[in-house]
C-alpha cells in the first residue's frame, strides 16, 4: 500500500514524534535528578519510571528514522518510496514497558511479599498476552477479519489487566494513607484514560476510510498516549515515592533548606515535653 500525505499531515506524525523524544529525554533527566528526594526503600519504583523512559527515548528515536526513511517528498507531498515503516519498534517498546509501569505501580505500594509478587507475575503475564496478540492485527489489512479478532483477543488480557488493578489492589489499599489512596486512585483512572487511547489508535485504520488520515490519528494518538503513559504516570508514582517517603519522615540528606525546616518542627515538641516534665 503506497500511502500518499500531504505536508502537514506528514509533518504532524513527525512532529509527534518529535515531542516524544523531548518529553522522554527531559522526563529521563528529570527522575535522575530527584532520585534523592525519595527514600531509598521507595526508589525502585523511581528506577523503573526511568527505565521506561529511557527504553522510549531509544524506541522513538529509531521510530522517528524510520519514519522519515520511508518517505520522499515528490511533487509537494511525501510519498511512501518503498523502505517500510517499522512499527515494530513500537510494539517492542511495549513488551518492555508496560510490564515495568505495571511493576511500578505494584512496588510503590509495599504490600506484601507474597501479595506483590503474584501481582507482577499475573500482571506481566497478561501485558505480554496483551501486546503479542495485538501485533498480528496491527500488521494485517485495515478492513480484514484479522484485524478485528486479534484486536478482540488482546482485549481479554486488557480488561483482565483492569481487573486486576481496579477490585484486586482496591482490596489492597486499606493499608495505605489517606493522602496516598488518593494518589493511587488518581493513578488508576490515569492508567484508564490513557491505556484506553491504544485501542482506540489500533481501531482508526478500521473506521476511518481515508487511508492518510487513519495513519495520522494512529500515529499521534500513540505518540500522545506514550506520552501520558510514561513520563506523566511517571511523575504520579514520583508523589507516591515522595508521600510515602515523608510519612517514613524521611529528610534527603545535605538537603538543609528542608533538614533544618524539620529540626525546627520537632522543637516546640521538645520544649513542651520539657516543661511538661
Ligand atoms: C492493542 C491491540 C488492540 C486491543 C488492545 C490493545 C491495547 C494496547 C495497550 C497498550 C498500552 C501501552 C502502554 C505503553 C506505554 O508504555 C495492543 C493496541 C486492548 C493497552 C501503556
Amino acid at each position: 500500500m503506497d500511502l500518499t500525505l500531504s505536508e502537514n499531515q506528514y509533518n504532524l506524525v513527525y512532529n509527534s514524534f518529535s515531542f516524544v523524544i523531548a518529553a522522554m529525554g527531559a522526563a529521563l533527566i528529570f527522575f535522575l535528578l530527584v532520585r534523592n528526594r525519595v527514600a531509598p526503600r521507595h526508589r525502585m519504583a523511581l528506577t523503573l519510571s526511568t527505565l521506561v523512559v529511557a527504553i522510549a527515548l531509544y524506541h522513538y528515536v529509531r521510530i522517528f528514522n524510520s519514519w522519515s526513511d520511508a518517505f520522499s517528498f515528490v511533487g509537494g507531498e511525501f510519498v511512501q518510496n518503498g523502505t517500510p515503516f517499522n512499527e515494530g519498534y513500537r510494539y517492542v517498546d511495549w513488551l518492555l514497558t508496560v510490564p515495568l509501569l505495571l511493576a511500578e505501580l505494584v512496588v510503590v505500594l509495599k504490600l506484601s511479599k507474597g501479595k506483590t509478587r503474584s501481582l507482577l507475575v499475573r500482571l506481566t503475564i497478561a501485558a505480554t498476552a496483551m501486546i503479542l496478540l495485538g501485533w498480528p492485527g496491527e500488521v494485517a489489512d485495515p478492513d480484514s477479519t484479522a484485524r478485528t479478532v486479534w484486536g478482540v483477543l488482546s482485549t481479554i488480557p486488557f480488561l483482565y489487566i483492569l481487573y486486576v488493578l481496579f477490585v484486586e489492589l482496591g482490596r489492597s489499599l486499606g493499608r495505605q494513607s489517606g493522602r496516598v489512596r488518593t494518589l493511587v486512585d488518581g493513578l488508576r483512572y490515569i492508567i484508564l484514560a490513557t491505556w484506553g487511547v491504544y485501542p482506540l489508535a489500533y481501531m482508526a485504520p478500521s473506521l476511518i476510510d481515508d487511508e492518510a488520515t487513519a495513519e495520522v490519528v494512529r500515529q499521534v494518538g500513540y505518540s500522545v498516549a506514550d506520552v501520558l503513559a510514561k513520563p506523566l504516570f511517571g511523575l504520579l508514582v514520583l508523589a507516591i515515592a515522595l508521600a510515602k517517603s515523608r510519612e517514613d519522615g524521611y529528610v534527603e540528606a545535605g538537603d538543609t533548606a528542608d533538614g533544618l525546616e524539620a529540626e525546627v518542627d520537632r522543637v516546640p515538641d521538645d520544649a513542651s515535653e520539657l516543661a511538661d516534665a
